[in-house]
């Protein structure tokens, strides 16, 4: 019989793994599965080894340890950010009471409900991205796929930590069944509409990263208030990880805009797609395609879900702390999104049941941090042209505008209508052809694709030109 590894060895953790015989023999039995579907479903390129951040702890010092690490030797570790003894329940009906340490039974299948579509986004961008590597404009942006790569890995490690060590069996067969469905899958697809959406090329991902990256900041975020303070600490931890992948996704689009910009301006033309790189209008077309299917993951406008979770103390709001109210919300109202008569209107509904409203509404604000900035490098390049966010109603499958079809305005249109014009509002055929033809390897060290600029800084503190990937 081979001996067992030492998981504890290869799976860095600060949760005590080496005392609990029987999570690390669940672990133990989930680890080969999940290096086969890495295997089989990660990257597919090739290589020696990746300058990466790897967390070896939670601390100031071991989140973030840089190295130049062979791929088969990374390690995914499962961290939880230090505990508060002291903590108690910020919010809902348990406000005041102490956090939980264990899975209340009466909550049990919405928590693990929650975990399971929290932990089903992490492999299946993964998978989304898995081609990607071959088309890499840098060595530089290369090595932030990786980056990302590996740490929506390590997601999912914390997601399966938490069904492993609280869930029982049931937890088990939900670990495994994370591998199992798979996106785009006919058969088995990922749960959440834009996972099972394709990433065919960079200016996919970096719209990826900037917009359904974001969500997920935003859903960590009010999962980091809940109440069972496993998994609250676990997001807090998470999130810290998410802010690279937001800054890949910002300088992304932003890499891309400059270049756009500069192309224009040295050709005195709007129509760059001959020139090698990616029109203004294509741009806006990405943006409305990938902000408008990450509008879709917030939910209904109104949710007896989220109200639900919300009174039991499961899911919180964005920055719950710092709001000014009861933090039980039950006699409070709001306006949200509504279709009212046919028109695109308000209505004002239980505060309960809008929350899926007011984080989207967050999340809005957010985006238009990223539209503010990308048109701040247009004005300075001296190009009257701008992007813009398109209107809440515009291209949704989920909640209350799934049934009608919106102009990027807001404008309500007969479906036959939208159909003629969408090719004027989302990537056409032809668009995403010109995108994809420009996606031509970019292996050199210090060298850089023509349709993007480079970054304006290297990753931690080392130069563009550096060489953050060694090529198999
Ligand atoms: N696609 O009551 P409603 C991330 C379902 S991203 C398909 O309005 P609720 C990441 C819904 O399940 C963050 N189905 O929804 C990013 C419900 O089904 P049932 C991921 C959808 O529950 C990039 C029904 O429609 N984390 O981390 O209030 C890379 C009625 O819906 C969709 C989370 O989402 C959809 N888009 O809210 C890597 C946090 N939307 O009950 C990672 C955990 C809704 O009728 N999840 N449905 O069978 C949640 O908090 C909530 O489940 C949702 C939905 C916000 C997703």
């Amino acid at each position: 019989m081979s001996q067992a590894p030492d998981y504890t060895d290869k799976i860095p953790n600060n949760v005590g793994l080496r005392e609990d015989r029987r999570l690390q023999r669940a672990l133990e039995s989930w680890q080969p599965n999940f290096l086969n579907w890495w295997a089989s479903m990660g990257p597919t390129l090739p290589t020696q080894d990746v300058y990466l951040r790897t967390a070896v702890n939670v601390g100031r010092e071991g989140w973030a340890h840089f190295a130049h690490v062979p791929m088969p030797d990374y390690r995914w570790g499962i961290f939880l950010a230090e505990q508060d003894p002291h903590r108690e329940i910020g919010f809902g009906q348990h406000k005041g009471e102490p956090a939980w340490q264990q899975v209340p039974g009466e909550y049990r299948s919405d928590l693990l409900r929650l975990i399971v579509i929290q932990g089903d986004t992490e492999p299946a961008s993964v998978e989304q991205q898995r081609d990607l590597g071959a088309t890499a404009p840098s060595l530089y942006d290369l090595r932030n796929l990786f980056q990302v790569n590996v740490e929506e890995g390590r997601h999912l490690w914390a997601m399966v930590y938490l069904l492993h060590a609280y869930f029982g069996r049931e937890g088990r067969e939900e670990a495994e069944e994370l591998l199992h469905r798979n996106s785009g899958s006919p058969d088995a697809p990922r749960i959440l509409g834009a996972f099972n959406e394709a990433t065919p090329d960079w200016l996919s991902f970096y719209m990826f990263t900037y917009f359904t990256d974001r969500d997920g900041k935003y859903q960590l975020g009010t999962l980091k208030e809940s109440a069972f303070d496993p998994l609250s600490r676990t997001c807090e931890f998470m999130l810290k990880e998410e802010a690279h992948h937001m800054m890949v996704g910002t300088t992304g689009v932003d890499r891309v805009v400059e270049r756009t910009a500069q192309v224009m301006v040295e050709n005195d033309t709007d129509d760059v797609a001959a020139c090698g790189v990616i029109p203004l209008p294509v741009i806006q077309k990405y943006l409305n395609f990938h902000y408008s299917v990450s509008l879709d993951l917030f939910g209904g406008e109104t949710s007896t879900n989220v109200a639900n979770y919300y009174t039991a103390g499961l899911k919180g709001r964005w920055s719950e702390e710092r709001r000014q109210d009861d933090h039980r919300l039950t006699n409070d109202a709001m306006m949200v999104d509504a279709l009212v008569d046919g028109e695109v209107a308000e209505v004002e509904v239980a505060a309960l049941t809008g929350l899926n409203t007011d984080l989207r509404r967050q999340y809005i604000a957010d985006c238009r941090g990223g539209v503010n900035r990308w048109n701040k490098i247009l004005s300075d390049a001296g190009l009257p042209h701008r992007l813009r966010l398109p209107h809440v109603a515009f291209n949704r499958h989920v909640g209350a505008f799934a049934a009608i079809t919106a102009t990027p305005e807001g404008e309500l249109i007969p479906a036959g209508e939208w159909q003629r014009r969408k090719g004027g509002w989302l990537p056409t055929d032809v668009d995403k052809t010109h995108v994809r033809s420009l996606m031509r390897p970019v292996h050199e060290r210090g060298k850089i694709a023509a349709w993007i600029a480079p970054p304006r800084n290297g990753i931690n503190g080392k130069p563009f030109d550096y060489d953050y990937v060694h090529l198999a």
